[in-house]
């Protein structure tokens, strides 16, 4: 992964100073990309140890295009629950009773979090994200995006229009409201000589906390679609607007980039499996992830 460390090495190097919206300071560069060839092994980050079950499951979920946490939390996977249970604070004028991150917020997201689990209408009416990426790919103003892919790798391989899109300018303020635009804006598929190669144009980027995992889910995808496609792996390609790195992640940054990146584990990924919206998380099996110890950091909301 000396393509992640070339990456934050430049910010360090070259990168300016810019406010932003959380008013944490970065420092930055536009534009920036990387290249993986996934017959090099499974992208996962080594200097870090980086936990992958929960992106896996968010990968899923986002095929089903589904949209509501219950799936999520019924997993264990709590990566989505600030945005609606904040809003169910807002909604019954409970912000102020729970401040933001405070061990009485902390306590009670955990019970709003059992609620979704226990209650199916408590869930539905609580657990709702809106428009974001489920939905987007599956059904963006009706059209499976997905399923379209498919069908189109499969019967026009040397098309040059294999894209799926995340932005939807007309959902970009309902989605600002509820938590996140879409980082991961568009991602587009290329076949050549029977490989399948992905380029993801990632608008915005936390080097630290969120690029581990955002190659890493991309870099899945680009597998899934290959076997049910039947095609063999190529490249992932991850290109950046804004990247960069967090005034209060530096010193982490500073200790991962002393630490050597070692050989990269492999995926595995149960063969049987020939529709995309089939896997499951028992499909896959991560071997030989040897990484350093994880390093603690803050995310900036
Ligand atoms: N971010 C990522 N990857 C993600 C994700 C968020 O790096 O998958 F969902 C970071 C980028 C940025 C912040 O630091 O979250 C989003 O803020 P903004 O919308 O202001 O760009």
């Amino acid at each position: 992964m000396k393509q992640y460390h070339e990456l934050m090495q430049r910010v360090l190097d070259e990168g300016v100073f810019k406010g932003d919206r959380t008013g944490t300071g970065t420092q930055s560069v536009f534009g920036h990309q990387m290249r993986f060839n996934l017959q090099d092994g499974f992208p996962l980050v080594t200097t870090k140890k980086v936990h992958l079950k929960s992106i896996i499951h968010e990968l899923l979920w986002f095929l089903q295009g589904e949209t509501n946490i219950l799936y999520l939390v019924q997993n264990g996977v709590n990566i989505w629950n600030d945005w609606p249970f904040q809003s169910y604070l807002r909604q019954n004028n409970l912000e102020e009773k729970y401040p933001k991150y405070s061990a009485e917020w902390k306590a009670k997201m955990k019970e709003f979090v059992e609620e979704v689990k226990a209650d199916d209408d408590f869930a539905k009416k609580w657990g709702e994200l809106g428009p974001v990426y489920g939905s987007q790919w599956r059904n963006f103003e009706g059209v499976d995006q997905i399923s379209q892919l498919i069908e189109d790798i499969k019967n026009n391989p040397n098309s040059r229009r294999l894209l799926v899109s995340a932005w939807n300018p007309k959902d970009v303020p309902v989605m600002a409201k509820s938590g996140l635009p879409p980082c991961h804006t568009l991602f587009q598929f290329y076949v050549a000589e029977g490989k399948l190669s992905c380029q993801l144009y990632q608008r915005s980027a936390d080097i630290f906390l969120g690029v581990p995992f955002n190659i890493a889910s991309y870099a899945l995808l680009t597998m899934m679609v290959a076997q049910v496609c039947d095609l063999e792996y190529g490249d992932f390609v991850h290109t950046f607007g804004d990247a960069h790195l967090y005034s209060n992640h530096m010193e982490q940054t500073k200790e991962q980039l002393s630490r050597e990146p070692r050989a990269l584990p492999e995926m595995k990924i149960n063969p049987e499996v020939k529709s995309i919206f089939d896997f499951k998380i028992e499909d896959f099996e991560l071997v030989n992830y040897d990484p350093y110890p994880a390093i603690k950091a803050v995310v900036a909301v």
